[in-house]
């Protein structure tokens, strides 16, 4: 038995109001060769399906697109799970129609819990996926019964995770391979400080890999976009399948999928994706990147590439409009500009006295560094509003389908 797992397909996602539609069909159509080629029989997607909980009709048609295209294929089951961004009760709307193209959702926390385990196939399984969905809060106060003060959301998660452990028990003495799958971010060492700050956005709590249970064999899990495993815990996170902003040029790490066979569930196989969009990052001063625009090859399957450009100095005697123009010209063949950041004008005492033409070329988190820099507010302050900040632009990006 073959199986596939991916996750944070975020359909519907733009960057700077760009779709990146075109890069799902193709991840689409390259699924489906891999699922030929590989002989895959089951499909996971961990989460994050769509890039919000309320997805575009442009977005919903991808979505119903593609499962009935993998309906189509050799798979004898799909097996999705809601993630953080995802709308637990949009996913299971259309359950029952879903159920009819091999499409078994998992999203929020059934009734009775047993029903996340999926014994497959079912008369004689070879392998039981236990289907755990992204864990609200909500989730799991009302399944642990906490009061206000009790709630530890991090020791709920693990705390759930070993009851399920409980219920594939009887399947384990069995020898049957247990998978497992969650939209939660397990931190280790691995994951250096920025990421962390990217994937504890929306409120998710990190848990420890030591505080989830051994015995399952793989942990097909979604959330963090980079591909990573942590081999002691069998824990996979397979990441997005192409670029999808600007956090993901700087892990360097190819994208792709992976491959899990229950005759040696130990040899874990990635398949890299091709690069459909390359995206890129420029920095340095003004005629640096002007330089590396100029001379930037794409090696990307589409044209052109995505680039976001920050500049450390520039000419302060000219607009940062023309500056900006001069810059998305250059090399527009091969290379899309999306974003330039231009550091304000070291002459201005405040932002009030800026040209407010330019202040679109800021992130509204970077106008309130610039603020604090510019504060009496402590370092350890400065942090927590930062922090503040971020949680709120998660909250209200993931509500209003921007990002
Ligand atoms: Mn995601």
């Amino acid at each position: 038995m073959k199986i596939l797992h991916t996750s944070d397909w975020h359909i519907g996602r733009k960057i700077e109001n760009i779709p990146l539609a075109q890069e799902f069909d193709l991840f689409m159509d390259w699924l489906i060769e891999v699922i030929e080629q590989q002989q895959i029989d089951l499909l996971i997607v961990a989460g994050d399906i769509f890039d919000t909980g309320m997805p575009s009709i442009a977005a919903q048609q991808q979505y119903y697109t593609s499962i009935s295209r993998l309906a189509n294929t050799r798979l004898q089951k799909i097996i999705m799970i809601n993630g953080n961004h995802d709308s637990a009760n949009f996913l299971l709307a259309p359950r029952i129609i879903l159920s009819g193209l091999k499409t078994h959702i998992s999203a929020g926390l059934p009734q009775e819990i047993s029903q996340l385990i999926l014994p497959f196939p079912e008369a004689d399984p070879q392998v039981v996926i236990a289907a755990v969905p992204y864990l609200r809060d909500i989730d799991l106060i009302n399944f642990f019964h906490d009061t206000a003060e009790e709630v530890d959301t991090q020791k709920n998660i693990a705390a759930f995770y070993h009851y399920i452990a409980t219920l594939v028990e009887p399947f384990k003495d069995k020898g049957i391979p247990i998978i497992v799958t969650g939209h939660l971010f397990v931190s280790d060492s691995a994951l250096d400080q920025i990421d962390r700050n990217d994937y504890t956005l929306g409120g998710l709590i990190d848990v420890a890999s030591s505080q989830l249970p051994d015995v399952f064999d793989y942990y097909a899990l979604g959330h963090v976009h980079r591909p990573w495993q942590q081999k002691q815990k069998n824990i996979f996170y397979s990441g997005n399948p192409f670029f999808m902003g600007q956090h993901d040029i700087k892990s360097g790490v190819k994208k792709g999928v992976f491959v899990i066979d229950t005759d040696d569930i130990s040899d874990v196989k990635k398949i890299e994706t091709p690069l459909w969009r390359q995206m890129v990052t420029f920095d340095g001063d003004f005629d640096q990147v002007c330089q590396q625009i100029a001379s930037f090859e794409n090696t990307g399957i589409l044209s052109p590439a995505y680039g976001f450009a920050k500049i450390t100095q520039y000419p302060q005697d000219r607009p940062i409009d023309q500056l900006y123009q001069q810059l998305v010209s250059l090399n527009q063949d091969n290379i899309h500009i999306l974003k330039a950041v231009f550091p304000p004008r070291l002459s201005d005492s405040n932002l009030n006295n800026q040209d407010f033409s330019s202040l679109k070329e800021y992130s509204p988190r970077e106008i309130l560094e610039f603020h604090l820099d510019r504060s009496d507010y402590s370092d350890n302050s400065k942090e927590q509003i930062l922090e503040t900040f971020d949680e709120l632009m998660a909250i209200y990006k993931q509500n209003s389908g921007l990002d």
